[in-house]
């Protein structure tokens, strides 16, 4: 089929003609690419199931990354590219007079995640494959991804995601392991030779049904499986209200929550939550018993994940079908689970820390509550031998006080790992956020830096930057990332600088050609493009950008003599629907944008560009474009980062905090060729503690700022001069959380300095090319061996066909 450009054209007309039942002529963009999707998924499925008859029979420790989202982005060129039949593919379409360009676009995103967790377990299930690891995911077929952005008149407004409109191609229904999920009822007490049991005798059951999509390796014949659970009515039973059980049922894989760093605490999400954990252990436990008859072994063979505490209820899950299904005794049963699961804390921001009202919880899941009820009062009487008397402490560290279940305390205790995503964010963690757990548990506490594929990030992204490093170091980067450092040595080469200029000339032009199209905005090629994309959160400091072109504005409004080199600032960010503050940002942005672009003179030096509907496929075009990056969080608040890693990628360079992982950015190319500003992490959470911070001094002391922070109310943006009061009072009357104006004065000096960096391009050009040889490290290849080695144990399964 994908032998020859030949054979191609063969069965692609073949198979469009079975498939849609109409005749090249008439056929679509869509139906091409419903065709060419099947045939490419047809390729797959025997790497697939050679996989799995080879996971089987060699029966090595296998890992499940249980995550609630999966942000994977588009399937097909990144499928094409990994079973190395692009070529082919895209010579073959040319021949018949279509774009393969075109045909990708069809694809809607299958966007199952919000931003960064999602999308760090998407770059991991690439990674996974492409070592011939043995690991799959597990999440839920969200019928609704994260919503579509819309922006009308400044404002964004949420459209329902409909990416299984036109059907999924990469996905395979099977409904012969559906397993049912028990919700609310009561727990049945028995006596089994002298010792207890419990059975949940549940009101409410729900069949969970798995679809499954393959994860291809890059250029290796290994094909994980991304299982997708959807939740269907289980049976109807007598008296029923059939109606409203559907609708109840079906809700729960309705919608994934458009939140990320912020908890909802709403019931339909804990139901999700269950819902991911019961089926996909009832799913593991059953395939594992198929090739093993002692459950008690079952940590040397199975490594469950879970990413952030979402899937936590998986420790008490465990439990339950050990000891209620397996008849193992709750102190085997706790051994297998610890040495089970492992988990990965991804932010410290405490709005974020999951915390479940027991009202909530215990009608529900009442045999799961009440086994997290015993793990704590097990784990409470450990401490009080260990803390005699301490009470403060052991309440502040139980999983359950105050009314309330504590996630994190439950995954901290019920696993044998637990990460943070970066040094700094580790370390916070260890000496700080998860302190008095560290005392109790030095050991498990670990860090695995995170980082991204390159092979969606750079090579599928950004083919013409993979070629220009072909031509210069070869191709054994591909395999090998660690090796884009070869060039290292090429880095001053007029030549190469010559060509990577030219590249990112390209690149610049494609974005702006976009932008061109969807904003009627034109930008100038030769202006600094600088980015910030990624979710808007107070934390990260949109606000902090926004004030810095706002000062630039007047500056160039009131001094016709100031110059500087012409820059486009670009955004692209969604907020959590009911985000107010972050809301209001995005219409601040806007409003800037209007005023920036319709002044013929400032307009003419700088520009403002807010690209809708950000997500993976627009990431795609933004990140080789740019010159700039913006990693402006608040030092301690940003975990990781994961843009970061993408723009240095692409020849970014960056402007950044000393936080999450621009720090070990920072110390990968050096401080020379990386731009830093701002309060460092234990500044700002010293401030914190001896809350010495008073941000109207700055207001008051900095007339620069005095002048934006007015201009936010005063009329200069709008009528309505109450639109961006909370930005104000965010500011000033709450005494600005993030430290925006503490760190202004030299955010504005550090952006003075890439200005006139940027002017001697020579030197530029060596920079970007710097941060490209060292972005090897920072590829998930990295992480994800780190993780194999150091928590999972698990090992290489070379699939060869
Ligand atoms: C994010 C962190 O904010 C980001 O710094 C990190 O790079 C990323 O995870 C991957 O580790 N956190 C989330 O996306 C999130 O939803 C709440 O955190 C649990």
């Amino acid at each position: 089929m994908f032998s020859s450009k030949d054979s191609f054209k063969d069965s692609f007309l073949k198979r469009l003609e079975s498939m849609c039942g109409k005749g090249f002529e008439e056929a679509t963009k869509r139906d091409q690419y419903h065709t060419l999707g099947n045939m490419v998924r047809e390729y797959i499925s025997s790497k697939w199931i050679e996989t799995n008859e080879l996971y089987r029979s060699e029966n090595k420790k296998q890992v499940y990354y249980l995550s609630i989202e999966f942000l994977l982005g588009r399937l097909l060129g990144q499928n094409l590219l990994n079973l190395g039949i692009k070529e082919v593919v895209e010579e073959g379409l040319n021949e018949l007079n279509i774009s393969l360009k075109e045909i990708e676009e069809c694809e809607s995103d299958p966007a199952l995640g919000n931003g960064g967790l999602g999308r760090l377990a998407a770059c991991f299930l690439d990674s996974l494959a492409t070592l011939n690891l043995p690991g799959h995911g597990y999440g839920i077929r969200y019928k609704h991804g994260l919503f579509d952005q819309k922006i009308v008149d400044g404002y964004q407004v949420e459209l329902p995601e409909q990416w299984l409109r036109h059907g999924n191609v990469w996905e395979v229904r099977k409904p012969d392991e559906a397993v049912e999920i028990s919700f609310w009822g009561r727990i049945e007490t028995g006596v089994d030779d002298g010792t207890l049991s419990f059975r949940h005798v549940a009101d409410q059951k729900v069949l969970a049904v798995p679809y499954d999509m393959p994860v291809v390796g890059y250029r290796v014949d290994t094909v994980n499986t991304l299982r997708l659970w959807n939740a269907e009515p289980a049976s109807f039973g007598p008296n029923q209200d059939v109606l409203s059980y559907k609708r109840e049922t079906e809700a729960i894989t309705d919608f994934l929550y458009p939140d990320d760093t912020h908890d909802e605490g709403k019931i339909l999400r804990l139901k999700q939550q269950y819902f991911l954990v019961s089926s996909s252990l009832q799913s593991i436990i059953k395939s594992y018993k198929k090739e093993n008859s002692n459950i008690r072994d079952l940590h040397h063979y199975v490594a469950i994940h879970i990413n952030d505490t979402h899937p936590a209820m998986a420790v008490p899950e465990l439990m339950r079908i050990l000891m209620d299904q397996e008849d193992l005794s709750w102190e085997d049963a706790w051994h297998i689970t610890t040495n089970t699961v492992s988990y990965t804390n991804h932010t410290i921001l405490a709005e974020a820390l999951e915390k479940w009202p027991i009202y909530l919880f215990k009608p529900l899941l009442p045999r799961i509550y009440m086994i997290i009820e015993e793990i704590n009062e097990r784990f409470c009487a450990e401490l009080w031998d260990r803390y005699p008397g301490e009470w403060e402490r052991i309440e502040h560290m139980a999983i359950i006080a105050h009314g309330l279940v504590k996630m994190a305390h439950l995954a901290i205790v019920g696993s044998n790992s637990i990460n943070g995503v970066a040094k700094i964010h580790s370390d916070i963690l260890k000496n700080r956020e998860m302190k008095s757990f560290y005392e109790v548990y030095p050991t498990k506490f670990n860090n695995k830096t995170n980082g991204i594929t390159h092979r969606r990030w750079l090579l599928k992204a950004n083919p013409e930057l993979t070629s220009l490093i072909n031509d210069t170091i070869g191709e054994d980067w591909i395999k090998q990332p660690e090796k884009l450092i070869d060039l290292k040595r090429h880095v001053y080469h007029p030549e190469l600088k010559e060509r990577f200029a030219q590249v990112k000339r390209k690149r610049k032009e494609i974005l702006a050609k976009k932008i061109a199209d969807k904003n009627g905005i034109q930008v100038d090629i030769d202006s600094i493009f600088d980015v910030q994309v990624k979710r808007l959160h107070a934390y990260k400091r949109q606000l902090l950008n926004v004030l810095h072109i706002m000062y630039l504005y007047n500056r160039l409004k009131e001094d016709a003599n100031y110059s500087i080199q012409p820059r486009t600032f670009i955004f692209g960010a969604k907020a959590s629907p009911t985000y107010y503050y972050a809301k209001k940002i995005i219409k601040l942005i806007h409003s800037l944008a209007e005023k920036v672009n319709n002044d013929p003179r400032v307009s003419q030096t700088i520009k403002v560009v807010f690209m809708e509907n950000y997500r993976v496929s627009l990431a795609e075009d933004i990140f080789p474009a740019a010159d700039v990056s913006e990693q402006i969080s608040t030092a301690s608040k940003e975990a990781s980062g994961t843009g970061n890693m993408k723009f240095m990628m692409n020849g970014a360079l960056t402007v950044g905090t000393l936080d999450g992982a621009n720090i070990e950015i920072m110390e990968e190319i050096g401080e020379g060729n990386i731009f830093t500003f701002g309060l460092t992490a234990p500044e700002v959470l010293k401030y914190e503690e001896n809350g010495r911070y008073r941000s109207m001094e700055y207001y008051h002391h900095d007339l620069r700022i005095r002048q934006v922070i007015d201009q936010l109310t005063n009329g200069f943006f709008s009528e309505d001069e109450g639109e961006f009061e909370a930005i104000a009072d965010s500011l000033l009357v709450q005494n600005d959380q993030y430290f925006v104006l503490r760190d202004f004065a030299s955010y504005i000096d550090i952006q003075e300095k890439v200005g006139t960096a940027y002017q001697d391009r020579g030197k530029w050009l060596e920079q970007a090319l710097i941060n490209v040889a060292h972005s090897g490290y920072f590829s998930s290849d990295r992480t994800i061996q780190n993780y194999a080695d150091g928590i999972w144990n698990i090992e290489s399964i070379g699939v060869k066909m």
